[in-house]
């Protein structure tokens, strides 16, 4: 058995307090739209202000990184959003820009110590990607808000000063 897969997220709460940016391309824009809604619903049901959500657009994936880095250099953000959608069948260098998508804004994260949440769908077809942006809260882009809560709290708790649990002296 494989246990749950689903992935299924349950109420999201915590993120009062905390800055994100949402970076999201604008290829397959019918698809990332959606990515970028779903990504900014999540943030907003944890409790983000309205204000402290960032929402920028860059041509394809390809540019998503580069403006993850940018942004998370800033030094503005507890965590940043990575949206897009790269299909198959409808680019010949799938491989390439999938990977090196994948890889770069692993670096990002790696490189600036700012969470990065991955929310770039890579799919055979338009209907895959089609599924994976439906509203609610399978949406990819709520599932990579929901991360991006979740890592923004952890560093948060991380990089305290006295970690939650330890007794003052
Ligand atoms: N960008 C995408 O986000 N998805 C794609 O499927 C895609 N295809 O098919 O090529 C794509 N290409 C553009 C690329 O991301 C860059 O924007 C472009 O190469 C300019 O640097």
């Amino acid at each position: 058995m494989r246990g749950d897969t689903t992935g299924a997220i349950g109420p999201l709460s915590g993120a009062h307090g905390f800055r994100f940016a949402i970076v999201y391309s604008r290829f397959n824009d019918a698809i990332t739209a959606s990515l970028r809604d779903g990504a900014r619903s999540a943030l907003l049901e944890a409790g983000a202000g309205v204000d402290d959500i960032e929402v920028v657009s860059v041509p394809g994936a390809f540019e998503v990184p580069q403006a993850a880095r940018s942004l998370a250099e800033t030094g503005r953000f507890d965590a940043v959003v990575c949206l897009g959608c790269v299909i198959r069948g409808a680019t010949p260098h799938f491989e390439y820009i999938a990977s090196s998508v994948a890889q770069a804004i692993q670096d990002a994260a790696g490189g600036t110590g700012v969470p990065m949440a991955f929310g770039v769908l890579t799919t055979d077809t338009w209907e895959q990607a089609e599924e994976r942006a439906v509203a609610g809260r399978e949406n990819k882009g709520f599932e990579a808000g929901a991360a991006a809560v979740e890592m923004a709290q952890l560093f948060r708790r991380l990089h305290a000063t006295r970690p939650a649990g330890f007794a003052s002296s």
